[in-house]
Order: structure tokens, then C-alpha cells, then sequence
């Protein structure tokens, strides 16, 4: 269910990174009740702010100082910016690696006390679809983007156990408007399910380091969220209904990486620059 407006005490300013992305775009709009000011940051163009309730700052999250700016006068951060998908490393290590660190760092020096942290199933993915894990499974990342989300959830263990802050990691499935393929009908997470997640994320107390699985209440699922019982998440979609639309889908081998592992074709990405 999703938290009604009165449960929540909206914070004064929210930072959203990767605010013109996929996930981005949804949040910009769907965030809106949890503060009275959102800053909106990306590396890419970012459309205007569309009222005084809006702050529009280009970033690179690779570049220290301009991360310490951005992160002045926030009382938390939604870190959703950084390269998405498998990429040689050294495109990774700038926007996700030094990223995720100048994000913490200026937290730190700021006293930003909540980070909600897109980690993903990337983490996990070497796990088989026939393996049914919980968030303290062994980490079995699948790519070097795989990595730099796992090597964030570090970053996020370690400024709670030195520093204090607190942080949501959300190992997210598939984010997107309805399920693509058979794998995300155990993966997908719904933009509804994703935003009620991020609101427990923010508002739930004591949550030192969390890392909770973003998936759907789908039929077919891979991951148990107790350890996460904490945040109340109770995903309100399925993919069910999209179910008969993935299945009529031309028929893929049972031994194609997308059938067979979590982390689907990401298994199988690279190797680069041979
Ligand atoms: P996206 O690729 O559409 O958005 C990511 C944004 O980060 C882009 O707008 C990009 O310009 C920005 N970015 C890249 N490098 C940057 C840099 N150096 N400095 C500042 N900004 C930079 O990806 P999407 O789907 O919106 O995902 C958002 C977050 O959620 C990402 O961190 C992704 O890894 C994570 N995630 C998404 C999933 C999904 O199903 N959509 C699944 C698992 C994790
Ligand atoms: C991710 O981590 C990616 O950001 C997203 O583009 C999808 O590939 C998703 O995982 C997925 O596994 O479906």
C-alpha cells in the first residue's frame, strides 16, 4: 500500500540523481509529496523546473566538487544517477565508483542523515532462476556494472557503521512500464510499487543498512525480502496480467542466459576492448 500523504513529514529539499533518466522522469513527479523541494540532477539536460517546488542542477557525478555543491542544503539524497546498464569499465568507474563515493563523502560533510541507493539485481545475477535467495545471500554480480552496485552497497555499509548515515540499498528487478520478456514477469517492479518502496525507504526509522529486493508481487519470484520486513514494502502490482502478452512472445532456448540466470543476458556481456 502506499503511504498515504499523512504518513508522511515531507522533507525540506530531496536530491534525485539521474533525474533525466527512465526512472528519473517517474520520480520527479511521483516524489513529489515526500518534500517540499526537489533538486533534480543529471548529467544530460534536465527539463526546466516547472514551479518554485523544483531546483534544476547539471552534474557530474565523476566530479568531486561539483558533487559537494550539489549536495549543500538536502536532507536526502535519491541516488538513481549513473550508467545503467554494462559498459567497459572505465566508463563505469568515473559515474558509478567515484560516483557513488562523492556521493557519500558529501553527505558526510554536509550531515545528510538518508541515502536511498538504486542498487540492482545485477549484484545477483550469476544466482539461477530456479534459486530462491534474501539479501543475505553471497553477492554473485554478473558484470562490472554489477560490481559497482555491489561495491555501493559497501560504501553504503561502511558510512553507516563509521558515520551514522543511514541508507536504503533497493536492488531493483526490472523497472519499467509492464514486463519485456519472460524473465521480467519474476523481475518487474511496477513505477506505483517502485515510488511506495522509495517512500518507505525515506520515512521508515532506523534503518541503518537496509538492502531490499524492488521486485513486484509477482507469481513467479526469485527473492525473499525478510530482512527488509522493517519497511512495510507490500507491492500492490503483479505481472500477471501481462503474462499471456510475454508467453505469445516467439520461444527463446531453455539454455539461453535470459532463461537461466537472474541477471538474464548480462551474464554474458563482454569482455571489452580484446
Ligand atoms: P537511465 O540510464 O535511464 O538513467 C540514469 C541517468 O544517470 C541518466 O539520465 C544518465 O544521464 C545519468 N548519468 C549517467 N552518468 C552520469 C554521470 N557521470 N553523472 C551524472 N549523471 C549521470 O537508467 P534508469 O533505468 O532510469 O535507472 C536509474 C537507476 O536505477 C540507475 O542507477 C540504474 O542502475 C538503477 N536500476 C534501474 C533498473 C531498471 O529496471 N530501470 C534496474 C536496476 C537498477
Ligand atoms: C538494471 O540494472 C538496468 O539498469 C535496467 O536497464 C535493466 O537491465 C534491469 O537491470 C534488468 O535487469 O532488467
Amino acid at each position: 500500500m502506499t503511504s498515504t500523504a499523512s504518513d508522511i513529514k515531507p522533507f525540506n529539499r530531496l536530491l534525485l540523481t539521474g533525474a533525466a533518466g527512465g526512472l528519473g522522469k517517474v520520480l520527479r513527479e511521483s516524489l513529489q509529496p515526500c518534500a517540499k523541494v526537489i533538486r533534480l540532477s543529471d548529467i544530460a539536460d534536465i527539463a526546466p523546473a516547472t514551479s518554485e517546488r523544483e531546483e534544476v542542477q547539471v552534474c557530474d557525478l565523476s566530479d568531486k566538487q561539483a558533487v559537494h555543491h550539489l549536495v549543500e542544503g538536502v536532507d536526502a539524497i535519491v541516488h538513481f544517477g549513473g550508467v545503467s546498464v554494462e559498459r567497459p569499465f572505465e566508463e563505469i568507474l568515473g559515474a558509478n565508483i567515484s560516483g557513488v563515493f562523492h556521493i557519500y563523502e558529501a553527505a558526510r560533510r554536509h550531515g545528510v542523515k538518508r541515502v536511498i541507493f538504486a542498487s540492482s539485481n545485477h549484484v545477483i545475477g550469476f544466482y539461477k532462476q530456479d534459486q530462491r535467495i534474501d539479501a543475505q545471500a553471497p553477492r554473485r554480480p554478473d558484470s562490472y556494472y554489477g560490481l559497482s552496485k555491489s561495491y555501493g552497497e559497501d560504501m553504503a555499509s561502511f558510512y553507516f557503521d563509521r558515520y551514522g548515515i543511514e541508507t536504503v540499498s533497493i536492488r531493483i528487478g526490472s523497472s519499467f512500464p509492464e514486463p519485456q520478456n519472460r524473465r521480467m514477469l519474476a523481475s518487474w517492479l511496477s513505477f506505483g510499487d517502485l515510488t511506495q518502496l522509495i517512500e518507505k525507504a525515506l520515512f521508515t526509522p532506523d534503518v541503518g543498512h537496509t538492502i531490499v529486493y524492488g521486485a513486484s508481487n509477482n507469481t513467479t519470484t526469485w527473492w525473499d525480502n525478510r530482512y527488509a520486513a522493517h519497511l512495510g514494502y507490500h507491492p500492490a502490482d503483479s505481472s500477471e496480467p501481462f503474462r499471456a502478452k510475454v508467453e505469445a512472445q516467439p520461444a527463446v532456448p531453455a539454455d539461453d542466459p535470459s532463461m537461466v540466470y537472474q541477471g538474464g543476458a548480462f551474464v554474458a556481456s563482454g569482455p571489452f576492448g580484446d
